[in-house]
Formats: structure tokens, C-alpha cells, sequence
């Protein structure tokens, strides 16, 4: 049930304590080892041993993708390249790659951290675990996969991608748990349905998704479709990748790894802490990494803190599923609207498909949000009265939630792209028609 348990049933004193002492040598190392956070603390003013409580955490700098950016390649690294066994980057969007690396011990840490998130998920050794998360420098593959073999269970580290062939791999190889992002979880049940194999006939019991955010609705779909029981797991490369968080299986918040991650939510505005409970962005500092420490990174994700104790027994801090981040947030006719607001109210309407997407365009001055929504054969073929009736409601509800009014297009079952990685939703055009 747990894999750690003297670590992550630990009271919340004693791991304050040890937060503490490797919060001073996380920074100790930063400060000596990484010229870019010495200056930053110089600037300031700030000598690390004037950090003596958790609390003084507040009083360091927050670090940034683009500080990652700037000092590409390794310029943060804090170990020479030769004591670096492992570097992984993300592509981002805007070209610039971040790069990460990993030592020895970096690597031992993160496998016993996502062989926890793994357990928490219900995997042990007896399981079957298919990892169809991209192996390469993303690090979604590779890390899971560490965990699970840690664990002892039999990896099949089959990637992502060819659909066809994971769901032979799945029957034939009799898999217990699936490991990929939700959205790939959703596009292999209905491949399965299209190719009429009975779902009842496979051994899936778990799966085990994260990499983007997702819904309880999709999870519903994803758990009744395939009848697994579905759990959420959350990462970012900048501080390690998965095995930063993961749900039990009470499935109602992840469970941060409390005891080499310091997490913070301040408003992204302000920067100031938000009030207990209240949404904002997350902010992680990391207390055992040799090779890449962070300090206060701004995750630019967006959830809540649960402090509450989970019936699961473990005493670590859960947040929220993640709800969308800050830089996801598109400004439409001067309104913010989160694509997580779209997809809860099209959560709440009967008929439409957990499949969308957001396209926003600029005609003349004005911005047009306008909303693709599958809907069932049923439906589609439906009289026009009654499709009539269905986006009307649909516009209504959305233009409350956002307060703006939305254009909503009905389109066919499998019209809209499905995504075998990260799922991408939303499309702005209004760059190119500036
Ligand atoms: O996505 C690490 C990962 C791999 C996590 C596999 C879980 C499973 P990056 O490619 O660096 O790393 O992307 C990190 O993805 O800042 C979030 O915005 C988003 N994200 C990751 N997990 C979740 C989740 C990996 N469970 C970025 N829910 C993060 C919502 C998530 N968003």
C-alpha cells in the first residue's frame, strides 16, 4: 500500500525538521555551485545561512522558465558534466529547449519516488505495466519506468504511438496497468471499441495518467470504458519530471512528495502566498537534487493546497488536480477564460463528447471564441431542431461561466485530432491575422 512508509506517514514535525536541513544544503549548493542563483542572492543580499526556517524561504528569489532559457544548456547544472549520468529536456513551444540533468543519486531518488506514486496507484509487483509515454528526452517514459521496474513489477516499454499494436501488446501480454497521458488513455478504448474487442476480455485493472490536465468527466469515461480504476500523477521536467505528485487510491488530490519538495501557492500576480486553500500557482523548491536544484521555480500551474488528512494514511500535503496553468489562459474580448471552464461546462451537458477544441480568431478588432464539440452519431444526425436547441444551451452555459458569448459548432464523432502525447486543444489564430 505504501512504498515509503516511514517516509510519507511521517508527522508533519519531523518532516518540517528534515524540510529544513536539506532546504540550508539546497541552498548551500545552489549558492556555491551555480553562479547564476549566487548572483541573484548577491543581489538581494541574501547569505544562505541567514535562512533558518522554512519561512525564510520567502525571501529568495523565484526562478523562471526563462532563467532555465537563458542559461541553456547548463548553465544551472550544480555538478560538473561528469557527475551528470542522465539529461532530459522539454521542447516548449517557443523554441528554446529547457535541459535537465540527473546524477547517480538523482536517478536513485526519482525511481523510488515514482515507484511511490506507482503504489500509490495500486501497482506492485505482480503487475503488468505498460508504459506508453514517449521514451526519449521527455521524461515521462523513462521515469515511470524506473519506478515500476524499482518496484519489481514486469515493464513493457513499449512507448507511444501505434495504436494498434499497444492494444495487441495489451491482450496478448495480459497488462495490468496502463501509464500514459489521459488523452491517450481515451484514444486507445475507442480504437478498441471501433475494433469490437471486449474490454472485459483484457486484464486491465489500473492506469495511472498525467502530463496534462484532464477532468473528472474524463476520468469517468476513461475508467468505464476501459474498467480500471484511474489515478492522477503530476511532474515537470524543471524539477524532475513524474513522481512530484501522485493520487492514491482515494483518487481526490495528489500527494506531493513533501519530503524533497518545499511547495508554495502564491498568487501569480501579487506573488504574495494566497490564503490557505485558495487556488494559485504552485511553486516548488526541491531539497535533494545534486545535479539541478531549484529553487522557488514558478510552475505557472495552477491548483490548491489540501491540507486535510487523506483516509489513505499518508500525512503528506495533497493538492488539487492541476486546473489549467497561468500561461494557458486566454484573454478573449478582454476576459479571462481558462480551457478548463469550456470543458467543465460541456462536462455538465448531455450528448457532447469528452472531445473539443478552442479556436479564437481576430475579425477586424474583435476576438471570436468559438468552440468545436463532438457529439454522438445520434445527435449529429439528429433533426436540425434539436442540434439547434443543443448549441443554444451550450452558448448559454458558456456564456455565463465566461462572460462573453461563445460561437459553437456541433461536428461529428472522430472529426477533431486525437493525441497520442499531450493533447492540444486550443488554437489561437489571432497572431497570424494581426
Ligand atoms: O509532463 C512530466 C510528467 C510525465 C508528469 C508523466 C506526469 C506523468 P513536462 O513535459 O516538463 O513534464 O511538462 C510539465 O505538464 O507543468 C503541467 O503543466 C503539465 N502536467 C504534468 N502533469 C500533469 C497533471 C511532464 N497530472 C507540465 N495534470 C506541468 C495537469 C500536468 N497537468
Amino acid at each position: 500500500m505504501y512504498w515509503e512508509p516511514d517516509k510519507e506517514c511521517m508527522d508533519r514535525d519531523e518532516l518540517e525538521q528534515l524540510q529544513l536541513e536539506r532546504l540550508e544544503a539546497t541552498i548551500n549548493r545552489a549558492y556555491l555551485n551555480v553562479p547564476f542563483y549566487r548572483k541573484k542572492f548577491d543581489e538581494l543580499g541574501i547569505d544562505p545561512d541567514q535562512i533558518k526556517s522554512l519561512d525564510d524561504l520567502k525571501r529568495l528569489p523565484f526562478t523562471t522558465k526563462q532563467d532555465l532559457r537563458d542559461n541553456y544548456p547548463y548553465g544551472l547544472f550544480a555538478v560538473p558534466l561528469r557527475e551528470v549520468v542522465r539529461i532530459h529536456a522539454s521542447s516548449g513551444t517557443t523554441g528554446i529547449p529547457t535541459v535537465v540533468g540527473y546524477t547517480k543519486n538523482d536517478i536513485k531518488t526519482w525511481s523510488n519516488l515514482t515507484a511511490r506514486v506507482l503504489t500509490a496507484g495500486g501497482v506492485t509487483k505482480d503487475d503488468v505495466v505498460q508504459i506508453a509515454f514517449g521514451y526519449g528526452l521527455f521524461t515521462g517514459g523513462f521515469g515511470l519506468h524506473y519506478g515500476a521496474e524499482r518496484i519489481g513489477a514486469s515493464v513493457i516499454p513499449i512507448s507511444s504511438g501505434n495504436t494498434r499494436r499497444q492494444i495487441k501488446i495489451m491482450q496478448d501480454f495480459k497488462t495490468t496497468a496502463l501509464i500514459c497521458t489521459p488523452s491517450y488513455a481515451l484514444l486507445l478504448a475507442d480504437t478498441m471499441y471501433e475494433m469490437g474487442i471486449n474490454v472485459n476480455g483484457l486484464s486491465l485493472k489500473y492506469g495511472l495518467f498525467g502530463a496534462e490536465p484532464w477532468s473528472e468527466r474524463m476520468r469517468k469515461e476513461i475508467e468505464e470504458k476501459l474498467k480500471i480504476t484511474a489515478t492522477d500523477n503530476y511532474g515537470l521536467s524543471e524539477v524532475m519530471g513524474p513522481g512530484v505528485a501522485g493520487e492514491c487510491l482515494e483518487r481526490n488530490g495528489l500527494h506531493i512528495n513533501e519530503d524533497h519538495f518545499l511547495v508554495e501557492i502564491i498568487n501569480p500576480d501579487t506573488l504574495e502566498p494566497v490564503k490557505p486553500g485558495e487556488v494559485g500557482e504552485l511553486v516548488i523548491t526541491t531539497l535533494t537534487k545534486e545535479a539541478f536544484p531549484m529553487i522557488r521555480y514558478r510552475t505557472r500551474d495552477l491548483t490548491r493546497l489540501i491540507t486535510e488528512p487523506c483516509p489513505c494514511g499518508r500525512k503528506f500535503y495533497r493538492m488539487s488536480k492541476v486546473l489549467g496553468r497561468t500561461d494557458d489562459m486566454l484573454i478573449v474580448k478582454g476576459v479571462n477564460v481558462f480551457p478548463s471552464q469550456i470543458e467543465s461546462v460541456l462536462f455538465e451537458i448531455e450528448g457532447t463528447e469528452p472531445h473539443y477544441q478552442i479556436i479564437v480568431d481576430r475579425k477586424g478588432h474583435l476576438d471570436e471564441l468559438t468552440v468545436l464539440v463532438e457529439v454522438s452519431e445520434q445527435i449529429f444526425f439528429d433533426e436540425m431542431k434539436k442540434q439547434h436547441e443543443l448549441i443554444e444551451l451550450i452558448k448559454r452555459r458558456l456564456a455565463s461561466e465566461l462572460g462573453i458569448s461563445v460561437e459553437v459548432k456541433l461536428v461529428e464523432k472522430k472529426t477533431l485530432e486525437r493525441f497520442e502525447g499531450k493533447a492540444k486543444r486550443v488554437i489561437d489564430r489571432r497572431n497570424l491575422t494581426d
